[in-house]
């Protein structure tokens, strides 16, 4: 028996130094002391069949033996653990400073939103406010208020986005409704500028989307002629897209002016040659203008044989189109990442 205590305690120790990690270890501790099968829990079993004086001293030899193989065991456990720390620092070490998440790409501004605030700041440098109006209008504001009252042909020049179960209400064609809030709201003098969302029901191509962006200008004042209206398109024209940008006046009939005027850009992807997005005619209409019409300043609360003043409807979704050489206006709402990412 003393010679087995021995031999055991010997066996450990040499296979403790192979044992090189934890669950090497874990194994080792279950075959010498599991209670049901260890080795060193058999052998202690046979203590019964000793005579008594022997069973006590081999008794005594088996602690002391269980002690020293139990600290051998306790000592390998912390070496391993230690080394265990050990390798976690050097090579699986954890830098509690480090960002949670990796960084998100950062997103940037619409096309749209560029020109629109590019826009914004030239007008408020020239003394301009910015207004807003509702998307969902009255068919008074968008139509009657700017001089179309029902029934009227000039309807037909903007395929209106009505409300099931509303009769009297539509989705703005124009922000034009927005010149008689504006002056009813805040009287003359004015000089203000309105971008905003528009819809129409369009059959839709390279030129024409059913939401559309717009920015509106009004000036009323006592002294205001064509020449200022001029002044300001040529200026924003310039501002945009450059010194030498040619801007073409041509007559057109909006009930809400007289007179009227369409506006256009050299085209910028023929310079003016003729191709598909300008129609063949080398220009692209991007605005309408006009002195504002008699009734317009009436159903504002203004007396027009004392003010006057001028209107102008930018499309700006196709000073986006110019500014970016976009040739399909369709692409702005697409949300396709393929083409916002080009901005
Ligand atoms: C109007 O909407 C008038 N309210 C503009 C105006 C204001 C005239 C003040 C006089 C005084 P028009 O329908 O022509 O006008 O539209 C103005 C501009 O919006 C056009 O020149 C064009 O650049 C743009 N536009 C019109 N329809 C669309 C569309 N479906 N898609 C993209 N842009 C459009």
């Amino acid at each position: 028996m003393r010679d087995d205590l021995y031999r055991i305690k010997q066996e450990l120790a040499d296979r403790l130094k192979t044992a090189n990690d934890l669950p090497g270890w874990e194994a080792l501790e279950a075959e010498y002391f599991s209670r049901t099968a260890g080795k060193f829990t058999n052998l202690i079993k046979k203590l019964k069949q000793l005579p008594e004086e022997e069973r006590k001293i081999m008794g005594r030899l088996g602690n002391e033996v269980k002690d020293e193989m139990l600290s051998a065991l306790s000592a390998r456990r912390s070496f391993l653990e230690g080394a265990r720390f050990a390798r976690l620092a050097e090579t699986e070490a954890i830098d509690v400073t480090a960002p949670f998440l990796p960084p998100l790409p950062m997103g940037h501004l619409h096309p749209t939103t560029h020109v629109q605030s590019d826009l914004e700041d030239l007008f408020t440098s020239m003394g301009f406010t910015i207004l807003d109006g509702p998307e969902l209008e009255s068919e008074y504001y968008n139509f009657e208020s700017v001089n179309i009252p029902a029934d009227h042909p000039a309807r037909d020049m903007q395929d209106t986005f009505y409300i099931k179960g509303h009769p009297h209400w539509v989705m703005r064609t124009h922000t034009s409704p927005v010149q008689v809030r504006a002056l009813e709201r805040y009287g003359v003098p004015i000089r203000a500028i309105v971008p905003g969302r528009c819809f129409r029901n369009e059959a839709t191509d390279p030129r024409h989307e059913h939401t559309l962006y717009q920015l509106e200008g009004l000036v009323v004042d006592r002294q205001i002629t064509f020449s200022h209206l001029k002044g300001i398109l040529e200026t924003v024209a310039r501002y945009l897209y450059g010194e030498a940008t040619q801007v073409r006046l041509r007559p057109k009939f909006y009930p809400f002016v007289e007179p009227g005027v369409n506006g256009e850009v050299t085209c910028f992807l023929c310079a003016g040659a003729g191709c598909r997005v300008c129609k063949e005619t080398g220009w692209l209409e991007i605005f309408g203008a006009g002195m504002v019409h008699p009734n317009v300043l009436t159903a504002g609360g203004v007396d027009p044989r004392e003010y006057q003043g001028f209107a102008f409807g930018l499309g700006l979704s196709r000073l986006v189109m110019l500014k970016y050489k976009i040739e399909d206006v369709r692409h702005l709402q697409t949300g396709d990442l393929r083409f916002l990412s080009q901005f």
